[in-house]
């Protein structure tokens, strides 16, 4: 029963959120209009949607742990393969990221597909998690991807922030996300955060590839260690950049450049231009080294008190046993701050009760056509938590972000992937299919508007 000061309390606390929740320098009316229509729903999951060579949309269903392609006229859906091996178990794992050749259907032979998924590496009813990358071939007659070959298995995975996008560079090379494991966090708090460890030779020459949490990876095409992959502190391996939390974006845009999403902790989600031998600071840096609203609590290395022997559920507070390191008191030359955070907070910002300071970006996208006006070379982030998408502008270069973001196709829901249509006007956004959003008072809902769906939404002029 709602009484009314119940009711009065959720209005002030809905008033709070509402007046919180935007980062002020973002635009949230911008003038472009368009229309949106549901292209495809009850989808199991579909966390990367890829605009393909023969304009269809392709789609990979997280828990279906299936590939499907959508007619973007019609909606009409067939299944490309089923991957059963396939290992799913909660929110983020399964079948991830999808990438396609640059010579797909274009007669070189080269017709093949790369998928990243999770799989169970144990025999019998024993659980170990791995992420691997495989490839098909797209049999084009028969529109079905055959002749799997899995081309790097092995990688680490665990139960939050996996990762798993794929992107084909303009290098031919395969690029590959993966979180931090969660490491540090919330139920794995005592496990130690590895995104700043290096494989050491030894790891590389025994295809060890524990150390591969919290980085990018760069992978020839039948997944060996490319002979021009950075050499970091002394070692090349597949490591291309490190010190990330939990990527879920990966894009190239104009000029080879590489920009990537990641989930912040509670404050600055970040989105980066990805070069190699870098270090984007995870977790010794949340987004800029400025020692706002964040701090390293290395949890693991609680002493005299064991981690596990902790109290839970402490919020915020970093018990005296837990050493600690402020971001400006760590150094490393190779750290690279972000273009951009979603959002930077001041020391003292009440997270708890005036609401996160991140919109846990999903996807990211370039778009580089000229169908709608003043939006040529545009990085899109999206949200799973805030149901929009920002909009930054590029700079010439591609080097930075110019001007406020501005924000678009508000609804309660949580925009996992997009795909752009060349005809430059239209775009795809795939949704979870739980989870938590925001509904149009812009106050946290897990009623979600469209849930497991493919949303087109095209330029209205
Ligand atoms: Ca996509
Ligand atoms: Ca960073
Ligand atoms: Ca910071």
């Amino acid at each position: 029963m709602t009484t009314l000061a119940g009711l009065v309390g959720a209005i002030l606390i809905a008033l709070s959120v509402t007046a919180s929740m935007q980062d002020s320098t973002i635009v949230t009316s911008p003038p472009e209009h368009f229309t949106m229509r549901v292209l495809a729903s009850g989808l199991e999951g579909p966390w990367e949607v890829a605009w393909s060579p023969d304009q269809q949309l392709w789609v990979t269903e997280r828990t279906g742990r299936r590939v499907i392609r959508i007619n973007p006229s019609n909606g009409a859906r067939s299944v490309l393969v089923n991957i059963p091996e396939v290992n799913t178990t909660f929110t983020q794992d399964g079948l991830l990221g999808l990438a396609f050749h640059a010579d797909l259907m274009r007669g070189t032979g080269n017709d093949f597909v790369y998928v990243a998924f999770t799989y169970d590496d144990a025999p019998g009813t024993a659980l170990a998690r791995r992420l691997a990358v495989r490839r098909y071939r797209y049999d084009e007659a028969g529109s079905k991807l055959v002749e799997p070959l899995d081309i790097l298995t092995g990688l680490p995975t665990d139960t939050d922030h996996v990762g798993g996008r794929l992107a084909f560079g303009p290098d031919r090379k395969l690029y590959l996300t993966i979180g931090d494991q969660g490491s540090n966090f919330g139920a794995n708090r005592c496990n130690a955060n590895h995104a700043q460890d290096l494989p050491t030779a030894a790891d590389v020459k025994a295809k060890n590839w524990s150390r591969y949490q919290g980085k990018i990876l760069r992978l020839e095409l039948d997944g060996s260690i490319p002979a021009d992959n950075p050499t970091i502190e002394g070692v090349r391996s597949h490591v291309f950049s490190w010190g990330h939390r939990n990527p879920l974006g990966l894009a190239f845009g104009p000029n080879g450049r590489l920009y990537e999403s990641e989930h912040g902790p509670s404050s600055d989600d970040e989105v980066n231009l990805i070069e190699g031998g870098r270090n984007y600071g995870w977790p010794n840096v949340a987004g800029y080294k400025d020692d706002k609203a964040y701090v390293y609590a290395n949890w693991s290395a609680s002493q005299p008190q064991p981690c596990d022997s902790l109290p839970r559920g402490g919020g915020d507070t970093i018990p005296p046993s837990v050493p600690t390191q402020a971001e400006t008191s760590w150094n490393n030359p190779h750290f690279t701050p972000p273009l951009r955070t979603f959002f930077t907070v001041e020391t003292g910002y009440d997270l708890r009760t005036i609401g996160s300071g991140t919109i846990a970006p999903g996807g990211v996208d370039v778009y580089t056509g000229d169908g709608i006006p003043g939006w040529k070379n545009s990085l899109l982030v999206l949200s799973l938590i805030r149901g929009a998408v920002y909009r930054l502008s590029l700079a010439p270069d591609g080097r930075s972000v110019q001007g406020a973001p501005s924000e678009y196709f508000k609804s309660a829901n949580r925009y996992r992937d997009i795909a752009l249509n060349p005809d430059g006007r239209t775009l795809y956004l795939a949704t979870d299919v739980t989870g938590p959003s925001r509904n149009a008072a812009g106050v946290v809902t897990q009623t979600l508007a469209n849930p497991g769906s493919i949303l087109e939404f095209k330029y209205a002029p």
